[in-house]
């Protein structure tokens, strides 16, 4: 009898000793969640979806760039159509938005130059800005005249010593890059006896002024047609 009651005392006691043994294990490796954990979880949730939101912004962000710069391709590519589709008459070329011709073989007053190019459908040629003035100077240039051609063009100050105007009523830039120079000075330097505008091929087919009487090649220029 007293050997059963020790031996059921070793079984309960070692029972209890594998179980303390077991919770500890247990604990080691499974230690209780952090009061925190489920925060840290939402958190971490909330962190990638900001992540993946800002990853989709950027994305549209760089599509948004492309489509717009497709727009402007599309955008030059039809004004360069548009501007092929345009259609200058006879000998006219087309720059810009309007058409020159110079008549190479005529030399006439600059009143007489205004008749001829109105005889086409035009008028002496005017540049509202350096852009039109070169665009213009590029055609006479490359037009195989001799370096001391002069071309007439539709500017002058009949009206008034000195205010300088375009046959369509702007008045005339000054200076550089329009207006070349005589004797080291600006032009226009001719005073009353000089009211009319021409390029002087001498200088560079800059403008001068001169006597309206002179003959000079017209430079005419109308618009689209
Ligand atoms: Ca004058």
């Amino acid at each position: 009898m007293r050997l059963v009651v020790v031996f059921l005392w070793m079984v309960v006691g070692t029972v209890l000793s594998l179980e303390t043994s077991a919770g500890s294990l247990y604990d080691e490796h499974f230690p209780p969640l952090h009061p925190n954990c489920t925060q840290s979880l939402t958190d971490l949730i909330l962190l990638r979806q900001e992540v993946q939101l800002k990853e989709l912004k950027e994305e549209e962000k760089a599509s948004s760039r492309i489509l717009r710069q497709i727009a402007d391709i599309l955008t030059d590519v039809r004004n360069s159509l548009n501007r092929t589709s345009i259609s200058c008459p006879g000998n006219f070329i087309n720059f810009g938005d309007t058409c020159l011709y110079l008549a190479k073989d005529t030399d006439v007053t600059w009143e007489a130059s205004r008749v001829y190019c109105q005889g086409l459908g035009g008028d002496l040629a005017v540049f509202r800005d350096a852009n039109e003035f070169a665009e213009a100077l590029g055609y006479v240039k490359g037009s195989g005249l001799i370096g001391t051609t002069d071309v007439w063009v539709g500017g002058n100050d009949l009206s008034l010593e000195g205010e300088w105007v375009w046959i369509s009523g702007e008045d005339m830039p000054r200076g550089t890059p329009f207006w070349g120079h005589y004797n080291n000075a600006r032009e226009p330097t001719g005073g009353i006896s000089q009211n009319c505008a021409f390029l002087k091929g001498q200088d560079g087919f800059t403008i001068h002024d001169a006597p309206c009487d002179w003959k000079r090649k017209p430079l005419c220029q109308m618009k689209h047609i």
